[in-house]
């Protein structure tokens, strides 16, 4: 039967590529599917396999009306988020993996995970997915094929990659690409691994039908593999958003930016500028991750490997982020929000009256004024970026585009002042390496702890974390024409817990500062901590309803906090070990020198 159906794969196939045709049937001859179908990517395609899900239950058909094209998923409960504690970096040394990830000795992983495998599709359908994360042609595209037995994860992958004909295509007969390995298995939470193995190009993922898990192109071959390549190949693969702002005499800065979760990543790279903006524009180049390299012209060039959203639901509406909205009004699959009796989808934080009806995540019935939630904290939206109304042209430049200043990001309620340039690029590294932010109650339930996320990438570094600080700051040699960095904070709170900064489109003002002191066209103000807006010739707050004060509090630095921020820093650096850079740990001396001078 195994045998069977390899050389079934092999004669279907639509490819001659002697390397993928010899994996595709020995993951076959594994795990033993009674079908395999490779996919072309072809709308009749995504039509038959939506069919499919519809009949099986995988997807439920929305409101044709108010959501065309649009599905809704329900995702097991016990399988609703990443998981980081079962996902694992595979390299034949524990220190290549470093204190900050989960290891597993190559051998012994594929061990494990094939006894997992074997036989695992008996009675379902392999689907050989190929797909291109990057502008097909692209210098910078990488190419992946993922073997999957969901649909689910089909139909996701349609949207998130540049899947199909094409991406089989551009590889041809060449044995580069990344090797995925999917099986949802019996979503057991005890029986579940996601496995990176970089020097195999290769990633086994068992049990989950979840996201991150098993939309292997994502947060598994573009950051965690990614980063491990790019380490070696001399680029960067970052946890960035990517966005051009275009100014009213029509010059476009591009910039990438790197938050936690819960920062609002995809708001800022999606933002529409306030009314005393008028003639501005910010466009989306991508909205979670960048690959970025040195260009012939010395600059350093971000693209998007994706070409869709999978996006967090609650808290999007048309005040936080209308183009979003409008991104999911068609052709759009939610996994885990609610259901309205007239066929829409509901989520907490949209728009207008809560329904007094709905059927919650689980597809149980849910009344107004439950305690619990109708749509999952975590629940999602996977769409096509074509439905952006502000997606940049340059989205699928092969190019991409090049970066002028990047932006590291938190949720800090006191300490991190509202925005400051480095001094250079090694300071620039040590704000990245020292982000942090604050737990909310929608993550964790303990609100308000500052978790330190080294360039928002703690969970997605395929290698050691110190190397990768390191790589950051070998990477100016090779790029003539340096980026500035800036650091910045939408959530700094007054003494009575409020907001200061209005945040949102608001934040145009301080993305207005970045870009005129990209261009060098504005003076600045030197502190401790770097450079700052000056009072005069600073941030532009016209038609803001801010106190004086409030701009002084949101901006402030304040000496007693810095000293303890630096005791929480040097408990990540401790993690690190040997391994922390010199050029950082010379960095933090000069701080502590200059807090105590
Ligand atoms: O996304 C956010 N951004 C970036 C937008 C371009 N959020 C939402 C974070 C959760 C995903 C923000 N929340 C931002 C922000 O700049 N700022 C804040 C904090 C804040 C919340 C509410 C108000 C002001 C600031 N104002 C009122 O509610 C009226
Ligand atoms: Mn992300």
């Amino acid at each position: 039967m195994a045998s069977t159906q390899a050389a079934a794969a092999t004669e279907q196939a639509p490819t001659k590529n002697p390397t993928l045709l010899a994996w595709v049937a020995k993951m076959a001859a594994m795990t033993q599917p009674d079908r395999i179908v490779w996919c072309d990517g072809s709308e009749a395609e995504k039509q038959r396999l939506t069919e499919q899900a519809v009949k099986d239950g995988t997807l439920i058909p929305l409101n044709p009306k108010t959501r065309p094209g649009c599905y809704l998923h329900r995702s097991n409960p016990n399988d609703v988020a990443r998981v980081e504690h079962l996902t694992f970096i595979c390299t034949p040394n524990k220190t290549d993996a470093g204190p900050t990830n989960n290891w597993m000795e190559p051998e012994a992983a594929y061990t494990k995970l094939s006894q997992l495998f074997e036989g695992c599709m008996k009675g379902r359908t392999m689907y050989v997915v190929p797909y291109a994360m990057g502008p097909l042609g692209g210098a910078s595209t990488k190419i992946g094929v993922e073997l999957t037995d969901s649909d689910y994860v089909v139909l996701n992958m349609r949207i998130m990659t540049r899947m199909g004909k094409a991406a089989l295509d551009m590889l041809g007969d060449s044995d580069d690409f990344n090797r995925g390995l999917h099986s949802t298995g019996d979503v057991n939470p005890d029986r579940r691994y996601i496995c990176h193995f970089p020097q195999d190009n290769t990633i086994w993922s068992f049990g989950s039908g979840y996201g991150g898990n098993v939309l292997l192109g994502k947060k598994c071959l573009a950051l965690r593999i990614g980063s491990y390549l790019g380490r070696e190949e001399g680029w960067l693969a970052e946890h960035m958003l990517i966005l051009g702002v275009t100014s009213p005499k029509g010059e476009t800065t591009y910039i990438a930016a790197a938050f936690p979760s819960a920062c609002g990543k995809t708001n800022f790279a999606m933002m529409i500028p306030p009314k005393e903006y008028a003639g501005w524009k910010i466009e989306t180049v991508g909205d979670d991750i960048a690959w970025m390299r040195p260009g012939p012209d010395g600059r350093l060039y971000a693209i998007n490997p994706e070409a869709g959203y999978f996006g967090v639901v609650p808290g999007t509406n048309y005040k936080t982020n209308p183009n979003a909205m409008e991104t999911i009004s068609k052709d759009t699959l939610f996994t885990n929000v609610a259901l309205t009796p007239d066929g829409d989808v509901w989520w907490e934080g949209k728009d207008g009256e809560v329904p007094e009806e709905l059927i919650d995540w689980q597809g149980k019935p849910w009344k107004k004024g439950s305690t619990e939630k109708a749509a999952h904290p975590n629940s999602r939206f996977t769409a096509p970026m074509s439905n952006n109304p502000v997606l940049s042209a340059k989205a699928n430049d092969p190019m991409g585009v090049p970066i002028s200043a990047i932006i590291f990001g938190g949720r800090r309620s006191n300490t991190v002042p509202l925005v400051l340039q480095a001094f250079n690029w090694t300071h620039g590294v040590f704000l990245g390496a020292t982000m942090g932010s604050e737990t909310t109650a929608a993550a964790t339930g303990k609100v308000g702890v500052v978790r330190r996320d080294p360039m928002a990438m703690l969970p997605f570094c395929g290698y050691h974390m110190g190397d990768y600080l390191q790589h950051w700051l070998d990477m100016q040699k090779s790029i003539p024409q340096l980026p500035k960095i800036f650091q910045v904070n939408w959530f700094r709170q007054d003494k009575n817990g409020k907001f200061i900064w209005p945040g949102f489109g608001d934040n145009m003002r301080v993305l207005e500062w970045i870009v005129n002191r990209v261009q060098g066209r504005v003076p600045t103000q030197e502190t401790l901590l770097g450079w700052v807006p000056r009072q005069d010739q600073g941030l532009n707050l016209n038609g803001l309803d801010l106190p004086a004060e409030a701009i002084q509090e949101a901006t402030s630095i304040k000496e007693d906090e810095w000293k303890s921020e630096l005791k929480s820093q040097e408990v990540f650096f401790e993690q690190l070990g040997t391994k922390a850079p010199e050029a950082l740990m010379l960095q933090r001396k000069l701080l502590i020198a200059r807090l105590d001078g």
